[in-house]
């Protein structure tokens, strides 16, 4: 049986505390998949690399193939350059090879950790330009679909955007703003952003559309889903509008908010959310599959 960090001799905050109860209460098992038992206080472990069997690492080399075949015309060009560049096809990426390659280009580093961290854990990594990398790999009958976030999502989805510097730069001020947002009350907002950019976020390119969002670049299905069918709406990134807008996390998403850049992504989520957050607190949340008047869907080509 794994051990909650609250059943050992370890100080947790009240917002560690809820996390592990919400996410007890969440899933079937009553415990997240992580083993937690080793983490420090900023819920980083050892990667523990050697231990990761050859069904692994060939499990691993599939989910890897699948994506790479789907990327090409899809991702945007940052995305595929830095993956090329990490030697991440045959096995399971060693996170401190990686975090040095990584801190050359931007300054950032990876954090092993267990799984899912609380919320202030999480903004306190990426403050520090440390993205948290879980640990685990999915199991073969989870090939498509995993519940919570696991070695591929985290580094296949999320760590060659790292090497783009303005991205890079706006995922730290990102997590400046989720420790400030707990304290505004404003975190369901700011969810809202990570969602609709960092992990499903589009951007334009000369050749079309392109995708740079974590949560589609690691799903087999998304990233031909968004890119061509004709349900959902694809509209251009507005800050205010992405966080009053509801998401769905057991489908592909009904809408995808389009960035014209990364400069755009980094200058319009750089200022004080205080007066977004208190008018966002007056008004409805509007459905994931809203299209308000005067909103354009642009076309993927
Ligand atoms: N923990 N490991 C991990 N990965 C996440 O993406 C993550 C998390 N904890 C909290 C969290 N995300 C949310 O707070 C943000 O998505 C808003
Ligand atoms: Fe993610």
């Amino acid at each position: 049986m794994k051990k909650f960090p609250f059943e050992m001799n370890m100080d947790i905050t009240a917002d560690q505390a809820a996390f592990f109860k919400t996410l007890a209460e969440k899933s079937d098992s009553g415990t997240l998949r992580g083993d937690y038992a080793s983490a420090d206080a900023q819920y980083v472990v050892a990667q523990n690399w050697a231990a990761y069997t050859p069904e692994q690492h060939a499990l691993w080399r599939k989910l890897y193939q699948r994506q790479a075949r789907l990327v090409p015309g899809r991702a945007c060009d940052i995305f595929i350059d830095s993956l090329a560049g990490l030697d991440a096809a045959e096995r399971i990426p060693q996170f401190d090879r990686i975090s040095e390659t990584l801190y050359k280009a931007t300054r950032w580093q990876l954090a092993a950790v267990p799984g899912l961290v609380p919320d202030q854990t999480f903004f306190e990594h990426l403050a520090k330009r440390r993205f948290p990398v879980t640990v685990w790999l999915r199991e073969p009958h989870e090939f498509d679909y995993i519940v919570e976030p696991d070695v591929f999502h985290d580094f296949f989805g999320h760590v060659p955007l790292l090497f783009n510097p303005v991205f890079a730069d706006h995922l730290q001020e990102y997590g400046k703003g989720g420790l400030k947002a707990l304290s505004l009350d404003g975190l369901k907002f700011l969810a809202r952003l990570y969602w609709y950019t960092v992990e499903f976020g589009l951007i334009e390119s000369p050749q079309g559309l392109r995708v740079y969002g974590a949560g589609i670049l690691s799903s087999g299905g998304e990233i031909e889903h968004c890119m061509k069918s004709a349900q959902p709406h694809r509209i251009r990134f507005d800050v205010e509008r992405v966080m009053r807008t509801l998401y769905k996390i057991d489908s592909y998403q009904e809408t995808y908010f389009v960035i014209r850049d990364f400069h755009q992504l980094f200058d319009d989520t750089a200022p004080d959310f205080t007066p977004i957050y208190q008018r966002l607190k007056t008004l409805e949340a509007l459905p994931a599959d809203s299209l308000l008047p005067g909103e354009v869907n642009l076309s993927t080509t």
